[in-house]
């Protein structure tokens, strides 16, 4: 299968992350990307298709944000990685904000983002490996893998948030939609609910997403994957959560993933984006499933058996020793 990466993806190494109550090491560190690289083998780099993919799912401010934030925290005088300390609650609506700190409450949702002078260009090729993946299985290959890291799913159209500032499935399911695949759906198995994901194709019909996650009761993003959130508008009814209680293991995991995919051939879709964190294993550091190295094949088989053309995208997974295997079972469920 062919895979895709882009060395500049490594440089986004934020130092640590408030979890907690505690500031402790990030979790999402290079070595994951390491990790998957040499469990790969050969990866190839993606092509630059520039800004414009971006720009179809993100807003222009935001993309500007991204690009300069590091700097004008610099400017600023502060130092080490751009962080916020204060969010607004209620409409985000026009002012003028002159403060760093302003603009990241203004463009963020959480302090678990930090954001480096290296963070634009190692998401900008993250997207781009995405997109590279999701050029190929247009092009005929019935399954690619892109080796998005920094992840994505948490970013809406104007935030970051989770580890992740640009959303890279997003991106791909535009693009395949801009190709001309008039039916588009991802499935989210990532241990976490993909709030950005479902923010981007909230009001549309023609993206479907479903999500198999923790309980946000429980767990992280907390605002966002609720069962009775189906979306509004012309996207009413194609937006489909599946919480999951901790502790959930293969048995659980499966069935619900099951019913996104009934759910989703009900829906009809000619391509497919597949956004998989490996944080629903047993092992992972941060998060409460019981997934085993050889499931990921189970539930990759599942997923082929639907036949549709499917771009896979990295998310989450933070057992790095055992992120290699975990991503290797998956593929070769395909
Ligand atoms: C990203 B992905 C909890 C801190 C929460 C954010 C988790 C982001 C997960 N103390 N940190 O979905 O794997
Ligand atoms: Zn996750």
């Amino acid at each position: 299968m062919r895979c895709f990466f882009d060395a500049r993806q490594l440089a986004h190494a934020p130092a640590r992350e408030l979890h907690n109550g505690s500031y402790v090491s990030y979790a999402e560190s290079p070595a994951r990307a390491e990790a998957l690289r040499r469990a790969l083998g050969s990866v190839e780099q993606p092509a630059d298709r520039g800004e414009a993919p971006l720009r179809a799912v993100h807003t222009a401010e935001y993309l500007d944000f991204l690009k300069t934030v590091a700097e004008r925290w610099r400017a600023a005088g502060r130092p080490g990685d751009a962080g916020g300390y204060v969010w607004p609650v209620v409409g985000r609506r026009p002012l003028r904000l002159e403060r760093v700190d302003a603009l990241i409450g203004r463009y963020s949702f959480d302090a678990s983002t930090p954001i480096t002078p290296e963070t634009w260009q190692a998401t900008y090729w993250a997207s781009q490996s995405a997109l590279a993946a999701t050029q190929a299985v247009l092009d005929g290959a019935r399954t690619a893998f892109a080796l998005s890291r920094p992840p994505g799913h948490h970013a809406g159209a104007d935030y970051c948030g989770g580890y992740c500032y640009l959303n890279h499935a997003a991106v791909a399911a535009q693009a395949a939609r801009d190709a001309g695949r008039a039916r588009v759906a991802i499935l989210d198995i990532d241990y976490h609910h993909g709030n950005g994901t479902q923010d981007i194709f909230w009001e549309r019909g023609d993206v479907f997403y479903a999500s198999v996650h923790a309980d946000p009761a429980t767990d992280y993003p907390f605002y966002w994957g609720h069962e009775d959130e189906t979306g509004e508008g012309a996207g009413a009814g194609a937006t489909l959560n599946l919480p999951l209680a901790q502790g959930a293991a293969l048995e659980q995991f499966r069935r619900a993933q099951g019913r996104a995919l009934e759910a989703i051939a009900r829906f009809g879709p000619n391509f497919l984006v597949l956004s998989f964190g490996a944080d629903s294993y047993a092992g992972d550091p941060i998060s409460h499933f019981a997934l085993e190295t050889d499931d990921y094949a189970v539930l990759a088989r599942d997923i082929a058996a639907c036949g549709w053309p499917t771009a896979v995208v990295m998310e989450g997974g933070y057992a790095v020793d055992a992120l290699g295997a975990n991503v290797a079972s998956l593929l070769s469920g395909f």
